[in-house]
């Protein structure tokens, strides 16, 4: 077989360290990065130059890094299979963002959901960084010549910009960039907030009962569960009108891989309270065996400090060929 029918598909995803990571994370994004690794090229980074769009102190951004990477390898992503590193560790990912910066219009970065939303959230500091969020997250992904970019709904308009940048680029200096596709996953694309079923979980939530943390204890998760908000009215099935009795089944088919005809029947005769008991017993289940392993990995500081400088050894050997290439096309190349 040549090299060339051998080479798998090239995977890159990232996750910021801003905080606590959620199940949404777990469901939406990591649970997907590890059943990629066989079939796939894969990258995963820590996303920490992405994380000081929005303020961070310095001390809580090093620890968050330090424990999203083993929060990575503790969901199974082997570093033997792929290669993972920190954004800031590649000067990279922020010299391609520059030149990419000029490739992308104000129209098209004003027209981002979440820069719409988080501006709304952090009115006293929308700054540049969170604008040109996209730009970035394009460099992240065409500098390794990606095929797929495995991530939750609220990423997909990102995608589909990097594809638009990408498209712009090569028409102007022919083919530089592969085109990125998403992968979604199935169930869990888009966890909502166990407090107000119609906002998304997210890590950077300031209260912590609508979130789940992957890290929480058994007990946290149970109790995190119990007192979900749910609708008005009884039974356990799907419905517009019932948005958080509808996100708990949608969590509970993502983690057994039920679906919702079989939830409905497994639950006919339960109550919310007993619903919600039993979705939270499910998912400690699930996040034990992880967090036992988080707990082994963050413990071996010289281990996660081979995993991430030698992931960046190989990451910038690659992410230079493509670089070398666009400071060559736009004529730097003296
Ligand atoms: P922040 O609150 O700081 O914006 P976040 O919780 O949205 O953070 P990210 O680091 O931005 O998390 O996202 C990491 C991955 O998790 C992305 O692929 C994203 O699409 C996915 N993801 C985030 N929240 C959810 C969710 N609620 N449901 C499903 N997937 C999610
Ligand atoms: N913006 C992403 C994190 C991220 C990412 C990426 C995801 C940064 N760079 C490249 C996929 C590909 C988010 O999930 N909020």
């Amino acid at each position: 077989m040549d090299a060339q029918a051998e080479k798998k598909p090239v995977v890159l995803s990232g996750v910021q360290p801003s905080g606590f990571v959620t199940l949404g994370n777990y469901l939406g994004a990591f649970k997907n990065w590890k059943s990629l690794q066989d079939e796939n090229d894969c990258i995963y980074m820590i996303a920490n130059l992405h994380a000081i769009t929005v303020r961070q102190d310095p001390a809580a951004l090093k620890k968050n890094t330090l424990e999203g990477l083993a929060l990575v390898l503790a969901c199974g992503v082997d570093p033997e299979k792929s290669d993972i590193f920190i954004q800031s560790h590649n000067p990279h990912h922020a010299q391609l963002s520059w030149v990419l910066s000029c490739y992308a219009q104000f129209g098209e970065l004003s027209r981002m959901t979440q820069f719409k939303d988080k501006s709304a959230k952090y009115a006293d500091n929308i700054n540049g960084g969170l604008f040109t969020y996209p730009v970035l997250m394009a460099s992240d992904i065409l500098l390794y010549q990606t095929d797929f970019v495995p991530v939750g709904i609220d990423q997909k308009q990102h995608v589909e910009l990097a594809r638009t940048i990408a498209n712009r680029f090569n028409g102007i200096y022919s083919d530089v960039f592969t085109m990125p596709d998403c992968i979604l996953p199935k169930q869990g694309a888009k966890i909502m907030s166990l407090t107000d079923p119609s906002k998304k979980m997210s890590k950077s939530d300031p209260n912590p009962k609508s979130y789940v943390a992957v890290l929480d204890d058994r007990n946290t998760i149970i109790k995190k569960f119990k007192s979900a908000m749910t609708d008005s009215g009884s039974g356990i099935y799907r419905a517009e009108d019932k948005l958080g009795i509808s996100n708990l089944m949608t969590i509970y088919s993502a983690v057994t891989g039920k679906n919702d005809e079989e939830i409905v029947k497994e639950f006919q005769n339960f109550g919310y309270g007993d619903f919600k008991a039993a979705v939270g017993e499910t998912v400690a289940d699930t996040l034990a065996p992880i967090k036992a392993r988080f707990d082994e990995i963050i413990a071996d500081k010289a281990y996660l400090k081979e995993v991430y400088t030698k992931g960046n050894e190989r990451a910038m050997k690659r992410s230079a060929k493509t670089l070398s290439k666009v400071y060559k096309k736009v004529g730097f190349g003296i």
